[in-house]
């Protein structure tokens, strides 16, 4: 094992190793068509990363197909554009997409599924829709997404649709990003979770990981993946076999857990930049530099096990030493799922505060004995939780928000009192 020497960077090691397992990644390629207006872009947009539908490169490759991708993103979309019902139209974007799965076929760029888009208070579907549906069906499975759906009358839709036994592989009503029926009255989002529990039994295993990490619709299944590999990884790494070393050389441990962290990040799927990641591993490194050695992260995360003091001098056992990476694997997924939470709602990070929820969810985790760690549940197991812990991570913002240097408390202080002993209020 090499040990890093002092101009080992650990951030830029995490950065490259993640960036090298997603280009590793077999990407996830959908197609996505429907008329002009139905919300194709609006549904590319919240099941997947980064608004993709807006800031990814869109290269038309036939006269009706775009092709758009995003660098570090493992995915493939092709959208279709002006695809209007009359016959001629229809034939021709059938011929695009038809060469287009043929020359693709059998390469990493073959078509895995189509979301084929309607929109679900049209309430009814045209014969030349129903044949243009028929047709891909033939050579792609197709999940019929019906957008906008608002109520009875989309379920209604939805179930003369599937009553029509079309050879799709699924129905599904969605409402893609909230909908405002009035200033006090929003339907929510819904129905994504579903549509990616639906494509993901019509891909192949290969490209599982890739749609896994590409969308952001279920940020628990994205943790749940990255949590099975990391105690899998944790399990054989300091399992049976691993001889114990001397604490002076707990940098050994250091490209292990920057594997690890490398492919986690490339699991969840998660743009990262280096000043978040310096963050993160701060929190637990003890230092904010950017350029870290890699002995003082190890070394300082020991130092938070209880009891810590006896085992400096001494030697980490595998024990120990899985501990310590579970919790730190552990941790990092937890602060991974927040910060995809408030990515998707379109929300910035503080990375004071990323800094010490890491250290909070890290001291937490190492408390817990190996078994439990093994056989914890997910933090955020469901919705629930993920909120709990989005609004301790909100509150720990309000303690900030408080924390306002002295004087200007002293000036808020005086305005106050002035303020309430004033002879006369002004309105
Ligand atoms: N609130 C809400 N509005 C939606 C939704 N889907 C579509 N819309 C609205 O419908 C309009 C059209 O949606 P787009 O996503 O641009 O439709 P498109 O299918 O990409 O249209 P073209 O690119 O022209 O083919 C948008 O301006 C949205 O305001 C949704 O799920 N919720
Ligand atoms: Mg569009």
């Amino acid at each position: 094992m090499k040990k890093p020497n002092s101009k080992y960077n650990m951030i830029q090691e995490i950065l490259e190793k993640t960036e090298a397992e997603v280009e590793k990644m077999p990407p996830v390629n959908i197609l996505i068509a429907g008329k002009t207006g139905v919300g194709k872009s609006t549904l590319i947009n919240n099941v997947f990363r980064e608004k993709l539908a807006d800031t990814g490169i869109g290269k038309p490759v036939t006269k009706h197909l775009r092709r758009i991708t995003k660098e570090g993103i493992p995915i493939v979309l092709y959208d279709t554009r002006g695809l209007e019902l009359q016959e001629k139209i229809q034939k021709q974007v059938m011929r695009e997409i038809f060469d287009l799965v043929e020359q693709n076929k059998n390469s990493r760029e073959a078509i895995h599924a189509v979301y084929y888009c309607i929109q679900a208070n049209s309430s009814r579907i045209e014969d030349t829709e129903i044949e243009l549906i028929k047709e891909i069906s033939e050579i792609l499975p197709v999940i019929l997404v019906l957008t906008q759906s608002i109520g009875k009358p989309a379920d209604e839709f939805s179930r003369y649709l599937e009553n029509m036994n079309l050879p799709v592989a699924a129905v599904q009503n969605v409402m893609s990003e909230p909908y405002e029926i009035s200033d006090d009255y929003v339907i929510p989002r819904f129905g994504l979770k579903q549509l990616i529990e639906k494509t993901l039994q019509l891909i192949p295993k290969e490209s599982r990981e890739a749609f896994n990490n590409a969308q952001q619709a279920d940020i628990e299944r994205k943790a749940k993946a990255a949590r099975r590999w990391a105690s899998r990884y944790v399990a054989t790494t300091f399992g049976v076999g691993f001889a114990p070393i001397p604490f002076s050389d707990a940098s050994l441990l250091v490209p292990m857990q920057v594997t690890l962290l490398a492919h986690i990040t490339a699991i969840f799927g998660i743009s990262l930049d280096k000043s978040t990641i310096v963050s993160i591993i701060a929190a637990v490194g003890g230092t904010g530099s950017a350029t870290m050695i890699g002995k003082t992260v190890v070394a300082n995360a020991f130092k938070f096990i209880p009891g810590a003091g006896t085992i400096i001098g001494g030697i980490i056992s595998g024990t120990t030493a899985s501990i310590v990476t579970s919790a730190l694997a552990l941790s990092y997924i937890e602060v991974l799922s927040i910060i995809a939470t408030k990515e998707k709602e379109g929300e910035s990070i503080d990375l004071g505060l990323l800094e010490r929820l890491m250290r909070s969810q890290f001291k937490k985790n190492l408390k817990l004995d190996r078994s439990e760690l093994n056989t914890k549940e997910l933090e955020f197991d469901n919705d629930e939780a993920l909120n709990d812990a989005y609004s301790t991570y909100s509150d720990l913002e309000d303690e900030t928000r408080n924390a306002v240097p002295l004087p200007k408390k002293v000036s808020r202080a005086v305005n106050k009192f002035v303020k309430d002993h004033l002879p006369f209020k002004r309105e």
